[in-house]
């Protein structure tokens, strides 16, 4: 399976090295992109200095900062384009330990068209959170399951593997969400579709070096989205159809009937 692992950046300097010598021992046939929105921390020349040592390493450079999920698209568009079987989603700040590559990339290898490293699921855990964030992620993620009707414990988690056929079937310049809402609106995208989703769980680490870009607008985006969407389903009964899609036997083939 040719990998492509997607790390962006905005000012990563401390973290991006290392981050990325790890995620080489822990997949070293896969390539890897850093998405970096203009850091001016020093980030992209750590990028460079990382990839002449270790090789299969490139720069996107771009030239505003356009948030997480813009980050990624462009990452996958570039993964499409150049023929990648499966696409990493990783944080720059060790959030996301790499030693959980190999066994998300063997689910997707195995078919699972989009694994996800779990905070919320037994194995999972986020050591070291206050009592309040901890509160908002988790009903964050409720909330999204309830209104969306995921069956997913951990939507907004930022550490994938897709499948590259699962991509494609999405409509990419259709995702509009940042941050949070990104990793959701996709998550719900590929459940509509009827694909294959497999959670796995990861120990969460909060960063040490650098600072958040997360804010309380992309908080507020997410819940907003999941309301819209979720209303936008029942009024629409989309809801009560995919159940159905995805619960009735499949329908006799072609063939079948023929022989009948
Ligand atoms: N290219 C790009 N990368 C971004 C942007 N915003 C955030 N990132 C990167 O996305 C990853 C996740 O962002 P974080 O700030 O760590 O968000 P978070 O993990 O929800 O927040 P913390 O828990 O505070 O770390 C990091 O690698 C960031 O550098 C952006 O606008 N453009
Ligand atoms: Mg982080």
């Amino acid at each position: 399976m040719r990998t492509l692992v997607i790390v962006p950046t905005h000012n990563e300097a401390d973290n991006i090295a290392e981050l990325l010598t790890r995620v080489r021992s822990a997949a070293p046939t896969a390539d890897i992109m850093v998405v970096d929105d203009i850091s001016s921390d020093g980030t992209r020349d750590r990028v460079l200095d990382t990839a002449q040592r270790l090789g299969q390493i490139r720069l996107e450079p771009r030239g505003r900062k356009a948030g997480l999920g813009d980050a990624y698209r462009h990452g996958f568009r570039i993964g499409l384009a150049e023929g990648y079987d499966a696409m990493v989603e990783i944080d720059a700040d060790h959030s996301h330990d790499p030693d959980d590559l190999p066994i998300m990339l063997a689910l997707a290898e195995q078919g699972i068209d989009l694994v996800i490293g779990s905070r919320y699921i037994p194995g999972g855990a986020v050591p070291g959170w206050a009592r309040r964030r901890l509160w908002l992620s988790r009903w964050g993620n409720r909330y999204a399951a309830i209104m969306l009707g995921l069956a997913i414990n951990d939507a907004t988690a930022g550490y994938r593997v897709y499948r590259a056929e699962t991509l494609r079937a999405i409509d990419l310049d259709r995702i509009r969400a940042d941050g949070y809402g990104f990793q959701i609106e996709m998550t719900y995208r590929v459940v509509e579709l009827g694909l294959k989703v497999v959670e796995v769980p990861i120990v969460f680490r909060d960063r040490i070096a650098g600072e958040s870009k997360m804010h309380r607008r992309i908080v507020i985006e997410a819940f907003w989205l999941i309301t819209r969407w979720g209303l936008s389903d029942l009024f629409t009964q989309r809801r009560r159809r995919r159940t159905l899609e995805l619960t009735s036997p499949p329908e006799p083939h072609e063939t079948d009937i023929a022989h009948r």
